[in-house]
């Protein structure tokens, strides 16, 4: 079965189905499970850590990207210093090591899950002496 298709209606009537195709993957429901979501985090947020040496242990719901996913602590200061990443981190955690004087601080994680979609948060803690 054949049809004839006057020259020219065709690429008018292939736009409007791309268009919609686009649309429709950028709209289309990802898996929830995907994202990736801080499950658990050592410091807790709001919590404290003994310093000077502090271990980051944070667990993520689901696989993340080590190499794409990034520790930034923001020091008592204001200024930044990122955090290598552990390769070692099994893959739904970060871990990383720091030494760190006694102070407030912030930990913000930046996170690519295995679904191509990018998470953050901040993890406030403070830092004790001795
Ligand atoms: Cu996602």
């Amino acid at each position: 079965m054949t049809r004839s298709i006057p020259a020219g209606s065709k690429a008018l009537s292939t736009k409007p189905m791309l268009a919609a195709l686009l649309l429709g993957l950028a709209v289309a429901p990802r898996p929830a499970a995907a994202h990736a979501i801080l499950m658990e985090s050592a410091p807790a947020i709001n919590g404290s850590a003994q310093g000077p040496e502090v271990a980051f242990d944070l667990r993520f719901n689901s696989r993340v990207d080590h190499k794409r996913s990034r520790l930034t602590l923001t020091l008592p200061d204001q200024s930044q210093q990122v955090l290598a990443i552990d390769a070692a981190s099994p893959e739904d955690k970060l871990d990383a090591k720091a030494t760190l004087q006694p102070g407030t601080y912030t930990l913000r994680w930046q996170v690519l899950a295995i679904d191509g979609h990018i998470t953050r948060g901040d993890v406030p803690f403070t830092v004790g002496g001795n």
